[in-house]
């Protein structure tokens, strides 16, 4: 279907984005105009703020078979640069002051648009690895209808929900599921902006996702208590402390369905709408997919539900690899198998645990996925900075903060986090900078990152 099942049938739940409500025809039209004006382009790209535009924008590109590439509002010039150059996106749907010829989110277009293929690419994530600059995930159409038609029936979604959510829309959990999840089940959308307690409060729904960091939030705001009538809360995109699954079960009356993904593979593992849920665990593998551990010498760890191991994952909502990056993809993807970094256990019944990652270089802070070498980089490239680490220290509110370690002389702690602001967005911003003498190092040379205090 040219349009992935995201605008047909006959629903009028209600969408909503920061307080824009547009009608799924008027959507629709808009959606064709843009496609009508895009066609053949390699990619476009999207400022994605949280806006009915972005939808508009995001589904023209789905209409158009063209991949789109949704770009923080908040990036850097850097990191903005990185982003452009390297999709080659050669157009701007919508607002935004990227130097690319720009295509409005207005207007009608009545010719025929075509038939994209289901391996055609809908979308270009840019996502951050261990070092070096974000790499471009490629995620086809099929794997998007896959993962959404595989949680529409974990999660009993259909268009009698009302999907309530305020994630930023140029990632996974916001755009892929809290967007086009959305759009394809039929169900209602109330994006709230951001993802406050008082807007969820407020808004009424039945679902309502959030990252770990705005589920503590809302336990701690008291807003728990009016999401009562709801009938499935999901948190994912980083752990959810067992104390806050418990305080929001305590005060919501819901045990909160946890499901496990990546930008590479879309989301993968999840308790069900009519299952178990288990504080502190993920679940269990969607339709399709299979899992398993491995040893750090690529031995079989045993499903016991004690022994970890990495998390290894088969799925069709694979991504189709990082753009222009053979070697990282072919590392990542071997024999159909997606070494997802995350160590995990999974027990006898099936259950899957997500106990930490192999690498201490990627950091997620309020569910966002930061890689230590880009702030690494962006510090190095300050002239009084000799020599810099970066690494997540556990953060009461964000699970995990960026902190770094910096060799320099003549600059302070602001100076630096105003420095990295400058290049990159505001979450990869260091919240706190130690001042050290010396990094410890192996015989090698390469910094211990395990060795620097948490
Ligand atoms: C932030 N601020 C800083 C700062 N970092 N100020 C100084 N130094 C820093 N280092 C500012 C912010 O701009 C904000 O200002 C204020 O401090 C509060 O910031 P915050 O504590 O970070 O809160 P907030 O901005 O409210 O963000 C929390 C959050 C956000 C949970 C809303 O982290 C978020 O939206 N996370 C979702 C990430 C996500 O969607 N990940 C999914 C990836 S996909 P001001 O002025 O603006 O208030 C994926 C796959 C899967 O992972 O499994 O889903
Ligand atoms: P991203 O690429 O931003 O999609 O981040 C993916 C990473 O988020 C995974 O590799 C995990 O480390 C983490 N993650 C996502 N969901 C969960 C979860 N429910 N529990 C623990 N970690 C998670």
């Amino acid at each position: 279907m040219g349009d992935m099942g995201l605008l047909g049938g006959e629903r009028d739940g209600v969408l909503s984005v920061a307080g824009e409500v547009v009608g799924r025809a008027e959507l629709a039209a808009r959606a064709r105009g843009v496609a009508g004006r895009i066609g053949g382009a390699k990619s476009v790209a999207v400022r994605a703020t949280a806006s009915v535009d972005t939808v508009v924008a995001v589904v023209g590109g789905l209409l158009a078979g063209v991949p789109v590439v949704p770009v923080p509002p908040d990036s850097g010039p850097a990191e903005l640069a990185h982003i452009l150059g390297d999709s080659g996106a050669e157009l701007l749907v919508g607002a935004g002051d990227y130097g690319l010829p720009t295509v409005p989110v207005t207007g009608d277009f009545s010719g025929g648009l075509p038939e994209p293929s289901d391996d055609a690419t809908a979308l270009i994530l840019y996502t951050s690895g261990t070092t070096g600059a974000p790499k471009g995930v490629m995620v086809s159409r099929a794997a998007v209808a896959a993962d959404l038609d595989a949680l529409a029936e974990a999660w009993a979604w259909t268009a009698d929900d009302v999907l309530v959510h305020g994630l930023p829309l140029f990632h996974v959990h916001g755009l892929v599921l809290g967007v086009l999840g959305a759009l394809r089940t039929g169900s209602g959308l109330v994006h709230t902006g951001r993802p406050t307690p008082e807007a969820y409060a407020a808004a009424g729904g039945s679902l309502y996702f959030g990252v770990p960091t705005v589920w503590s939030r809302v336990v701690e705001s008291g807003a728990a208590e009016a999401l009562r009538g709801a009938r499935l809360l999901v948190s994912g995109s980083a752990g959810l402390p067992a104390p806050v699954f418990d305080a929001l079960a305590a005060a919501s009356g819901h045990r909160a369905v946890e499901r496990y993904g990546m930008t590479e593979t879309l989301i993968t593992v999840s308790a069900r709408h009519d299952g178990e849920r288990r504080a502190g665990q993920v679940g269990l593998p969607l339709r399709g997919v299979q899992t398993r551990l491995v040893g750090e010498h690529g031995e079989a760890v045993p499903h016991d539900g004690a022994t970890p191991g990495e998390l290894l994952v088969r799925t069709p909502t694979v991504f189709q690899g990082y753009l222009g990056r053979p070697e990282a993809t072919a590392e990542a993807l071997r024999d159909g198998w997606f070494h997802t970094g995350d160590i995990a256990t999974i027990a006898p019944d099936g259950w899957h645990r997500i106990v930490g990652r192999a690498s201490t270089d990627l950091i997620k802070s309020g569910g966002y996925r930061i890689g230590a070498g880009e702030i690494e980089a962006a510090l190095l490239a300050h002239p009084a900075v000799r020599e810099a680490a970066v690494i997540g220290t556990p953060h009461a509110d964000l699970g995990e903060q960026v902190t770094a370690f910096v060799i320099a002389d003549g600059v302070t702690a602001a100076d630096l986090i105003d420095f990295v602001a400058r290049d990159l967005s505001i979450h990869k911003r260091p919240r706190t900078v130690h001042f050290v003498d010396s990094l410890p190092r192996n015989a090698l040379g390469k910094v211990q990152k395990k060795l620097l205090p948490s």
